[in-house]
């Protein structure tokens, strides 16, 4: 739903300037959005989307046009600029790039940030209801197999995430994976089918803290979010290793409001507002100015900013080329098996 901060709710302001943004849902909190407006006067239309490849639909459907903020991950990132639907970053507009992380700069996905501005990053492991399930019952991606879970199981509705838990159990990454290596894990994806409760990525852990959910494959922010709600749930980091991904800032290449767009990305790149925004979702922010400012209890909460050995462990997205197309079909194919199974 697009959320729109109205003129109305800042009577003060004279609001000619906008900037249309579309962004994951629950990814920037409200507060910031109005803070911004009243300080800029530029007023702020923003869209949500859950999915990176309805954002691209959406996009595409619109010849590239309709907004002047994108916030896509690594993968898309790759694609978008590929397809020519990105205009480059010119940093010099950017006075606050200097507060991000230099080791989430320069990412095979964006080689120079030519197109990206790093936002925040983070992976994809198992949530857990600890009042209900015992922790060593998933230690493995193989776990989530289990007769035991019939029925049960959460999966976030992320292809690639989904694609990498399958991937991993032969040891194969997304970016190596071939068309042969896509199909063994489609074919493993086939049997967890059974086990799968809820295939969704509108608030993820909504069923969880509803006790319909007490396993399932997850984002790490959204379910450390939610154990201000309900203290038992649990993020673990299964032994084979998990995905991490990285959620960018970029302009379309058909913006109407391109200097709009860099004024808030700007905005977005000051460490009190990169603050602000992990506070609220419990993702890693890629600025680092802001990181060692934060409370410790977040700086230190391995669930959002994991240890090294984890990082070394897992795979950090990039762009994935053609094998995008492949991996959509196999996971419309799930889709469409799961669907058919009910
Ligand atoms: N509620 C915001 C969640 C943002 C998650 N982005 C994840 C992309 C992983 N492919």
């Amino acid at each position: 739903m697009p959320q729109t901060i109205h003129a109305e709710e800042l009577p003060e302001l004279d609001l000619k300037e906008k900037v249309i943004v579309y962004n994951w849902e629950d990814y920037i909190p409200e507060k910031v959005l109005k803070d911004f407006t009243e300080e800029t006067g530029i007023e702020v239309e923003y869209h949500t989307y859950n999915n990176n490849e309805i954002m691209y639909t959406t996009l595409d459907l619109q010849n590239g046009r309709g907004f002047d903020v994108i916030v896509p991950s690594t993968y898309l990132v790759d694609k978008m600029a590929r397809e020519g639907l990105l205009q480059p970053i010119n940093k010099v507009k950017l006075e606050n790039f200097k507060h991000l992380d230099v080791s989430l700069l320069n990412k095979p996905f964006d080689q120079k940030n030519t197109y990206s501005v790093p936002y925040m990053w983070g992976s994809t492991a198992i949530g857990i209801n600890k009042a209900k399930v015992n922790p060593e019952e998933v230690t493995s991606w193989q776990d989530l197999w289990h007769k035991h879970w019939r029925n049960q199981l959460f999966l976030i509705d992320d292809m690639l995430e989904v694609f990498y838990i399958a991937l991993a159990l032969d040891n194969v990454s997304l970016a190596q994976a071939d068309e042969d290596d896509i199909q063994r894990a489609f074919q493993r994806l086939v049997k967890l089918i059974p086990n799968v409760k809820r295939v969704s990525a509108d608030e993820p852990a909504a069923s969880f803290l509803s006790g319909e959910i007490d396993v399932g494959l997850i984002w790490n922010g959204d379910i450390v979010a939610a154990q201000e709600e309900k203290p038992s749930l649990m993020y673990i980091y299964p032994k084979e290793g998990v995905s991490f991904w990285m959620d960018n800032f970029v302009i379309p290449a058909q913006s109407q409001n391109i200097d709009n767009a860099y004024v808030f990305i700007d905005y977005m790149l000051r460490p009190e507002v990169a603050i602000q925004c992990v506070e609220e979702y419990a993702y890693a922010t890629a600025n680092q100015t802001a990181k060692l400012q934060l409370d410790e209890t977040l700086r230190n909460n391995p669930a959002i900013f994991p240890p090294a050995e984890i990082i070394a462990q897992g795979e950090f997205q990039s762009g994935i080329g053609k094998k995008h197309e492949l991996y959509q079909l196999y996971w419309d194919k799930l889709k469409l098996l799961r669907a058919q199974s009910k």
